[in-house]
C-alpha cells in the first residue's frame, strides 16, 4: 500500500474504532484521491480529505414502539449528516438489523461524491435504524416509523437533509414518515424523496436506481462496441433495484437468469421474463415472501445460502447489500467471461474483488457512479416539489439517461489511463471529488 495512504488511513482508524465498512470506503477513495492531491497541493493545504472523512454531524437516537402484542420495543435510530457543501445533506434510510454506526457513515461518505457526479445541488447523508421490518405488521412498521420520526423531524427540512428510502424502506415506509413529518410540522414540503405519485413523488423515481444501473452499464459496453442484445446477465437481491434492473436489461435484449435474497438464489436459465418479473414483484413488495417460491411457481433450481456469482454470465450486476462478491467470486465471475460488473448496489464488492476486476481490465462500474440514478432522480423530485409542478415520465426518464451519461464521461475525463483503460474507480472517486472541494475551499474553514 502506497505509504500515505497507509498513514492517513491509520489516522482514520484510530478515530473510528472498530467501523470496519467505514474504513474500507474511505481507504478506497484515498487510494484514487492522495495521488491525485498530491498533484493538486491546493486540496493538500485545505486538509479536504481529512475535512470529508469526518462527518459534519452525527445523530443517534432511541426509537421506543409498542408492538401488536402491546409490548415495548427499543430500536436506534441514526443520522449522519456527512457534508453539505455542495446543497442539503441527502440520502437514504436503511432499516435493517445489521445497521449500525460504521455502515451508515460508510454509506454516507459514499454518498457524497455520488450525488456530486449526479450534477446537481445535493449533499451527502445517510440514516436509519437496526429494526427489522420483516415479519412485522403494517401497524407495527407504521408505530416504528412514527416514533422514528418523532425524533428526527427537528434536524431535517427541504433545504437541510432530505431522507429517501433505502434497504428495508421503501414506498409504504416513505408514506408513514412523511406522514408523521407533516403532522409534527403542520407543513406539507418536499422534506423526503420516494414519495407517492399523489402526494408529491416522482414519476420514475421507484425505477430509477435500477434503469439508471443499466443505462450506465450501457455506456460501459458503448466503449467496447457492445451492448446488452443477446446477453446473459446475473442479477442479485429481488427488492427495489434489482427488479428495476431486471426490467431494463430485459426490455434492453439481454437475458436476467438470476435473482436472490438473504436465504439464496434462483437459477431461471430460460430468462426472468416481464411475466416471471411481475411476480417476483408481487412476492417481494405485496406478499413479502421468499425468492425460494419463485423456483418452486416456475420448477427452476434453488440455491439454498448461496449467491449468484457461480453461475456463467456476460454481465453481472449486483443489487443486494455490501460485501457481497468476495475475492474467489470475483475470480470466477471473470474465468467464466463476465466482462462487465455493473453495481447497483453500494460497495457490493470486497476490495480483494475490486483488484480481480481491474488487473482483468474488464468493465467495473462502481455503485457510486453505476448507481446513482436513484438519488439523481430524487434530485428531480425535490425539483419539482420546488416548483409545485410535476414532470412526465418520459421527462424524468430523459433527463435521468442523460445524467447517467454524464456521470460515465465524467469517469472517462478523470480515469482514462495512459494505455486507454477506463479505471472507473479512480473516475468516480477524483470526478465526485472535485466539485465538492473546490465548494469547501470556497466556503472557508466551516
Ligand atoms: P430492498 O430492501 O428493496 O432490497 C434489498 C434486497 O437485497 C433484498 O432482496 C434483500 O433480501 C437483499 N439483501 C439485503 N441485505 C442482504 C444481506 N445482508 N445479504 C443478502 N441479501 C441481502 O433494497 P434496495 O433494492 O433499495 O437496495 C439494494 C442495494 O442498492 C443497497 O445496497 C442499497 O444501498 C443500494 N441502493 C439503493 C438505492 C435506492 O434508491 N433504493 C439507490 C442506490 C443504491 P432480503 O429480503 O432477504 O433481506
Ligand atoms: O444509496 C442511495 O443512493 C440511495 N439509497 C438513494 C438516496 C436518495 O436520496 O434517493
Amino acid at each position: 500500500m502506497d505509504p500515505r495512504v497507509q498513514q492517513f488511513m491509520a489516522m482514520i482508524k484510530a478515530k473510528n474504532p472498530g467501523e470496519n465498512e467505514f474504513h474500507q470506503a474511505v481507504q478506497e477513495v484515498s487510494e484514487s484521491l492522495i495521488p491525485f492531491i498530491e498533484e493538486n497541493p491546493k486540496y493538500k493545504h485545505a486538509k479536504i480529505l481529512e475535512r470529508i472523512a469526518e462527518p459534519e454531524r452525527t445523530l443517534i437516537f432511541r426509537v421506543p414502539w409498542l408492538d401488536d402484542k402491546g409490548e415495548v420495543q427499543i430500536n436506534r435510530g441514526f443520522r449522519i449528516e456527512m457534508n453539505s457543501a455542495i446543497g442539503p445533506y441527502k440520502g437514504g434510510l436503511r432499516f435493517h438489523p445489521t445497521v449500525n454506526l460504521g455502515i451508515l457513515k460508510f454509506l454516507a461518505f459514499e454518498q457524497v461524491f455520488k450525488n456530486s457526479l449526479t450534477t446537481l445541488p445535493m449533499g451527502g447523508g445517510k440514516g436509519g435504524s437496526d429494526f427489522d421490518p420483516k415479519g412485522k405488521s403494517d401497524n407495527e412498521v407504521m408505530r416504528f416509523c412514527q416514533s422514528f420520526m418523532t425524533e428526527l423531524f427537528r434536524h431535517i427540512g427541504a433545504d437541510t437533509d432530505v431522507p429517501a428510502g433505502d434497504i428495508g424502506v421503501g414506498g409504504r415506509e416513505i408514506g408513514f414518515l412523511f406522514g408523521q413529518y407533516k403532522r409534527l410540522k403542520n407543513e406539507f414540503t418536499g422534506v423526503l424523496t420516494g414519495k407517492g405519485i399523489e402526494w408529491g413523488g416522482s414519476l420514475i423515481r421507484p425505477e430509477a436506481t435500477g434503469y439508471g444501473n443499466t443505462y450506465f452499464a450501457q455506456e460501459m459496453l458503448a466503449t467496447r462496441g457492445q451492448n446488452f442484445e443477446g446477453k446473459t446477465v446475473c442479477i442479485s437481491g429481488s427488492g427495489n433495484v434489482a427488479q428495476y434492473a431486471t426490467e431494463k436489461v430485459t426490455q434492453l435484449g439481454g437475458k436476467v437468469v438470476t435473482s436472490s435474497d438473504s436465504n439464496g438464489f434462483i437459477y431461471d436459465p430460460k430468462g426472468i421474463d416481464a411475466e416471471k418479473l411481475k411476480y417476483i414483484m408481487d412476492l417481494k413488495n405485496i406478499r413479502r415472501g421468499r425468492i425460494k417460491e419463485y423456483a418452486e411457481k416456475f420448477g427452476v433450481e434453488y440455491f439454498e445460502s448461496k449467491r449468484p456469482w457461480v453461475i456463467k454470465c456476460d454481465i453481472a450486476m449486483p443489487c443486494a447489500t455490501q460485501n457481497e462478491i468476495n475475492e474467489e467470486e470475483a475470480k470466477l465471475l471473470v474465468k467464466n467471461g463476465c466482462t462487465c460488473v455493473s453495481e447497483g448496489s453500494n460497495m457490493p464488492s470486497i476490495p480483494e474483488a475490486v483488484i480481480v476486476f481491474l488487473n482483468a481490465k474488464i468493465l467495473y462500474g462502481p455503485g457510486k457512479a453505476a448507481n446513482a440514478g436513484g438519488v439523481a432522480t430524487s434530485g428531480l423530485e425535490m425539483t419539482q416539489n420546488s416548483m409545485r409542478l410535476p414532470w412526465s415520465s418520459e421527462e424524468v426518464d430523459q433527463r435521468l439517461h442523460s445524467i447517467m451519461k454524464n456521470i460515465h464521461s465524467t469517469c472517462v475525463k478523470y480515469g482514462t489511463k495512459d494505455d486507454g483503460f477506463i479505471n472507473y474507480v479512480d473516475g468516480a472517486n477524483i470526478g465526485g471529488f472535485v466539485k465538492v472541494a473546490n465548494a469547501m475551499i470556497a466556503q472557508g474553514v466551516v
